[in-house]
């Protein structure tokens, strides 16, 4: 029997590494009897981490679709889809691609450790996809939990409405009873492992602060409705459950109000009182507006209503390539409902796509649907040329749903197959690995002539190489990428002379030129201009010559690297009736120019990014001293709350392990952006050292 879409309810699981979540999701499958053995991280056999390198590993590297059913307060059959995301920072587009599908985040937060880099991105994120948000304090039965600071801690970060549902009775390692303010009873577990509790009224000593934090609670409620608010300060605490419904519902939606609950995931304490929540009050996906999406080929916009009636669209937030199975790629339904067999159009490309067998998913584990309603989530094979980010939808009702943004790449490496001959193979694992993970970025540098692959960090790279390595049996060397530096002269050389002639039997080769050559303003590239007077140059040799600037323009005269900014004037010259042809001119014209070139004061201009890196104001001291210590030049600085912003130039040869180290000069909690900005001249001390490397480099080839 199918679900109903009312009865849906879409949650990711975020936060900071480490704080609980694919724990609490095996809690959740095992409290709610989908799994009948409570895994363990520690024993790489949790439903969430199942993959190779999140069991080695120990970590989420994957977002993991996961469901489950529960009971609401009326009886309902509610289907519970949960996304539980990796919390380490490099994989914050698998969290991003959650966020989009899902309608409740639900951030966990360790109450030891408070409010990390995770608990903030994460939070920051739900602001961009609109999501409701819960916050669950986990591992309240360790010895160092504290969870009233955790509470203000959060209260501090995300504002006065972060509203108490719940306090411990007794955090610590004896943690096992909680009081729900909402309920106004006390919660006691049972040691089984399964979350089952028994309601108890209230003990004496704790009543008085269970009704401070019912009436708290109720406020934060009310504060939602001039009406409510009326009527708690004129009955005091005493709202309807209609009225709380109603409030919390708004609260959430509006994401003013933000519940807090109290957990131990590892023991199962507190999730059967979370999944009560989330089926009662959180809004299920036809509560929310329609998506606001485009038609294809236009920017017009286009509504997409949540109904089961409707023509049918479908967005893919993710694709995975499993063993055994090829492509799977996870949806969210929109719109109406779909059903194996049905074709759809993918607007990215105007193809037509049967969907094959649709799945529920449970970690690897895959149940068969004869249907997927408006609202839920699941799995589809085989897709022949849909992505992640595509929409399918009816030719009836063609839309496109908005994509995912995705971040920009913070780190990029410079690969080399290691086996001659893998070359090939590479570049096609390389291309699915991206379709698996569009934050990972492959790039060819013509100018270079590297493989670059790009993306959130070092963990990230080393993830996706790794996995290139067990699925496909390829390695490849990792080296920095090089720098595409340029060479510019700064004086001008007002006659460079040069005459190529060779005479050996047979026809001979005969050019000569002599060349004016210039800086010009930065940016104005390469000029060429012909002042030859009374054909002392043919005509026809022209172009030549022009083309044999070229090719040393390109191929660069001190360290290989292209010259820019000069203009050369070819002004005069001689040739022969019979041995002057167009390689003699091409050879003289490059000749003329590497001498003059090397006699008008040349430099080498190295790339300089605009950069602006965001981190909280104590690490202030360390991350501009480190932005001097990479020759970088700081232009501004700004404060946000707590967060300092600088604004700077820095080389990119310099920028290589930037995102690494700024994450360990800040506790994670840094992150900048740069764009390219301008080409600039390298330091004289700077410049031998490129230009010995260069040069050694060469000595090695030859
Ligand atoms: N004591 C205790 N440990 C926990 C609890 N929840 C998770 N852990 C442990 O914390 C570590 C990280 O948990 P994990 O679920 O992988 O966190 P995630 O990175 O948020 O998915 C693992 O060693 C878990 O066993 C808890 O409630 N109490
Ligand atoms: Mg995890």
């Amino acid at each position: 029997m199918s679900v109903k879409s009312e009865n849906i309810r879409n949650i990711a699981l975020t936060g900071h590494g480490g704080c609980g979540k694919t724990t609490l999701t095996e809690g959740i499958l095992y409290a709610s009897g989908v799994i009948n053995r409570f895994g363990r991280i520690e024993d790489g056999n949790t439903v969430s981490d199942y993959h190779k390198d999140e069991i080695e590993k120990m970590m989420s590297i994957n977002s993991t679709l996961t469901h489950t059913h529960w009971k609401d307060s009326k009886g309902n059959d509610i289907k519970i889809n949960i996304i539980d995301t990796p919390g380490f920072m490099d994989f914050v587009g698998e969290v991003r691609a959650a966020l989009y599908v899902a309608d409740t985040a639900v951030i966990m937060v360790d109450a030891f450790k408070g409010i990390e880099v995770g608990t903030e991105s994460s939070f920051m994120m739900t602001n961009e996809f609109e999501n409701n948000v819960i916050f669950l304090i986990n591992k309240l039965d360790t010895e160092n939990a504290n969870y009233e600071h955790t509470v203000n801690l959060i209260k501090e970060s995300f504002g006065s409405r972060v509203a108490v549902v719940q306090f411990p009775v007794n955090e610590g390692s004896g943690f096992d009873a909680v009081i729900d303010v909402l309920k106004m009873k006390m919660l006691r577990f049972k040691d089984d492992g399964k979350g089952e509790y028994t309601e108890e009224d209230i003990p004496e000593q704790l009543l008085a602060k269970a009704k401070e934090f019912h009436q708290n609670f109720v406020e934060c409620i009310a504060e939602e409705d001039e009406e409510l608010l009326n009527k708690f300060f004129e009955e005091g605490a005493n709202l309807s459950d209609k009225e709380i419904e109603f409030g919390l519902l708004k609260g959430m939606r509006e994401r003013k109000l933000f519940p807090v609950f109290c957990i131990s995931a590892s023991r199962n304490i507190g999730t059967r009182d979370v999944l009560d929540f989330i089926s009662n009050y959180t809004e299920s996906p036809m509560d929310k507006p329609a998506e606001i999406g485009r038609r294809p080929n236009s920017q017009d916009p286009i509504e997409i209503p949540p109904k089961l009636d409707a023509d049918p669209a479908i967005f893919i937030f993710k694709t995975v390539s499993e063993k055994n199975i090829g492509e799977l790629s996870f949806f969210r339904v929109y719109s109406g409902k779909v059903t194996p067999g049905l074709d759809l159009i993918n607007e990215a490309n105007g193809k037509s796509e049967r969907l094959s067998q649709l799945y529920a998913m449970n970690g690897k584990d895959r149940k068969e649907m004869n249907e997927v309603v408006c609202g839920d989530i699941a799995g589809v094979v085989k897709l022949k040329d849909t992505h992640t980010n595509n929409t399918l939808s009816s030719k009836n009702y063609p839309v496109v749903l908005p994509e995912i943004n995705f971040p920009k790449p913070n780190m990029t490496m410079a690969i080399v197959a290691r086996n001659k001959g893998d070359e090939d193979k590479i570049a096609t694992s390389l291309h699915s690995l991206h379709e698996e993970d569009p934050t990972f970025i492959i790039h060819y540098n013509t100018e270079t002539s590297q493989t670059l692959i790009s993306g959130q960090g070092e963990i990230h790279l080393n993830t996706v190489l790794n996995r290139m390595k067990n699925k496909y049996s390829l390695e490849v060397d990792v080296t920095d990428p090089k720098i595409p530096y340029r060479e510019t002269i700064k004086s001008s050389v007002h006659d460079s002379e040069f005459k190529h002639k060779k005479q050996s039997g047979g026809r001979g080769q005969f050019g000569h030129v002599h060349l004016k050559i210039e800086p010009v303003e930065r940016g104005k590239g390469f000029e060429f201009v012909n002042a030859i007077v009374g054909g002392v140059v043919p005509g026809r040799f022209i172009p030549a010559v022009e083309k044999g600037l070229i090719e040393v323009l390109n191929s660069g005269v001190l360290i290989g690297c292209k010259v820019i900014d000069v203009r050369v004037t070819l002004f005069d010259g001689s040739y022969h009736n019979v041995d002057s042809d167009e390689i003699s001119f091409k050879i003289a014209a490059a000749q003329a120019f590497k001498k003059g070139f090397k006699e008008a004061n040349p430099v080498i201009l190295e790339p300089i990014y605009d950069v602006e890196v965001v981190f909280p104001e104590e690490f202030m001291g360390a991350v501009s001293g480190d932005i001097s210590s990479r020759r970088g030049r700081i232009h501004g600085m700004d404060v946000f709350g707590k967060l300092q912003k600088i604004t700077c130039q820095m080389p990119l040869s310099e920028m290589n392990d930037y995102s690494t180290k700024l994450r360990s000069l800040t506790q994670g909690r840094g992150y900048y952006d740069r764009n390219f900005s301008h080409y600039e001249e390298v330091p004289k001390e700077v410049e031998m050292k490129i230009i010995a490397d260069y040069e050694k480099q060469r000595a090695e080839v030859s």
